[in-house]
């Protein structure tokens, strides 16, 4: 049975009233984390309907030679020549690409992100968006976080406005949400002290939303933070958010993504990781207070596709794409496989009882799948000469 400080909140929500940091707070601490879920799906359920987002998408990291070090990261080599450090040419990343992709079945996006590299010219950038505009016209081009477009800015000498206008005069179209980590200075000091800050972070984002570029925003947790510094990273999203809207920027935040932390092979291996619990707790209260940002996404690859088809009842509306292989949680220990294919993101969207819809990055319907019939009935046995096959029938 829920606390009386939860009704407290549940009214405020039911209202319109716009919770603060105290009511952060109590929503991570409540001890009937299933009151948080259904709260939160009353709002999922008011934004979304019954409707459950996913994307064909594919992954792309061109280098993990990067001059940061970041205590969770277990991706980044940190020079060039190092066991297991990869950087591809312009050509060898247009090749890894066509080799992920079905040439008959695109994806309708590719999401890059790459170490902080100190050796490559600002133009191999602009080469790899313009190679990658030519060679799939149809792929949306959503790439380098907020702290890569820093970092640019930094070692090449230009502002973050300058270098976003020349990526986007090359072909980039929207930005991920990564880098974000935890914004709290007493978190940041000791997890990525040397890369951007969380001011720096904020006024990137805010300066795409003015240049027309869509970006998202992201939240690394369970590690060594608490809840309230949890709460105070939602809150300075929902601030930047807040900010975007007044000035009417042409691009906003369009979701966030809360990362389970992954502790194979990086600094923090001690650190348990979060559990099934706090993932769906995590999502519930990121939808409760991130109440102007429009889409939550359940990222399969970091809780697992169980987890994530859960968390479309805790306030997700979304569960990412198919993927295909990214290496960032591959070097971390991720307990979720590779890619999904549309079947499974279909199924697992239709057993939680939402309609999937396919998006494309910037949540314009490509396909509304049309609503399960009863789960069971979406695998047949099929006999065959040579022996009974399972058959999926969609
Ligand atoms: O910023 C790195 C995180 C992020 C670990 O915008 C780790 O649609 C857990 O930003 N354990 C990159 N997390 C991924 C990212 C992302 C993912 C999905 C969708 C979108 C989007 C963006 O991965 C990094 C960092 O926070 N990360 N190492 C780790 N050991």
């Amino acid at each position: 049975m829920a606390t009386a400080r939860f009704q407290e909140i549940a009214a405020k929500v039911r209202g319109g009233e716009r919770l603060g940091f105290d009511d952060g707070l109590a929503l991570f601490e409540e001890p009937d984390f299933l009151s948080v879920g259904a709260l939160a799906n009353e709002v999922r359920e008011r934004l979304h309907g019954d409707r459950a987002y996913y994307n064909r998408n594919v992954r792309l990291e061109v280098t993990n030679v990067c001059v940061a070090s970041c205590m969770f990261c277990s991706f980044a080599k940190l020079e060039e020549g190092m066991p297991g450090a990869r950087t591809l040419s312009v050509p060898q990343a247009i090749d890894s690409l066509r080799a992920k992709v079905d040439p008959s079945a695109l994806p309708t996006e590719v999401h890059m992100v790459n170490g902080l590299h100190p050796g490559l010219a600002f133009t191999y950038y602009e080469e790899l968006l313009s190679a990658l505009r030519e060679a799939f016209p149809t792929l949306h081009r959503k790439c380098f976080t907020a702290v890569e477009i820093d970092f640019f800015a930094k070692h090449y000498g230009m502002t973050t406005r300058v270098v976003l206008e020349r990526l986007r005069a090359a072909g980039l179209e929207s930005m991920p949400g990564g880098g974000a980590e935890i914004f709290h200075p007493e978190v940041r000091r000791k997890l990525c002290a040397d890369k951007a800050t969380a001011e720096e972070w904020a006024a990137i984002h805010g300066e795409a939303h003015e240049l027309g570029i869509f970006t998202n925003a992201t939240m690394l947790y369970g590690h060594i933070e608490t809840f309230a510094h949890r709460v105070d990273h939602l809150l300075r999203l929902r601030a930047l958010q807040q900010e975007s809207i007044a000035q009417g920027r042409p691009a906003r935040l369009q979701a966030f993504i809360p990362l389970a932390f992954h502790p194979e092979g990086n600094d923090l291996r001690r650190v348990p990781g979060p559990t099934g619990v706090d993932d769906l707790r995590t999502l519930a209260v990121s939808r409760l207070m991130l109440d102007n940002v429009e889409h939550l996404k359940a990222y399969w690859v970091a809780s697992t596709p169980k987890i994530a088809q859960v968390g479309l009842a805790f306030g997700a509306d979304d569960v990412d794409g198919t993927i295909v292989s990214e290496t960032i949680y591959g070097s971390a220990g991720k307990r979720a496989p590779e890619g999904l294919a549309v079947d499974e993101l279909v199924r697992m969207i239709r057993e939680a009882g939402r309609t999937p819809i396919e998006r494309d990055t910037l949540y314009r319907v490509i396909t509304e799948h049309p609503r399960a019939a009863a789960p069971e009935a979406s695998f047949r046995l099929k006999d065959r000469r040579e022996g009974r096959h399972l058959e999926v029938v969609s």
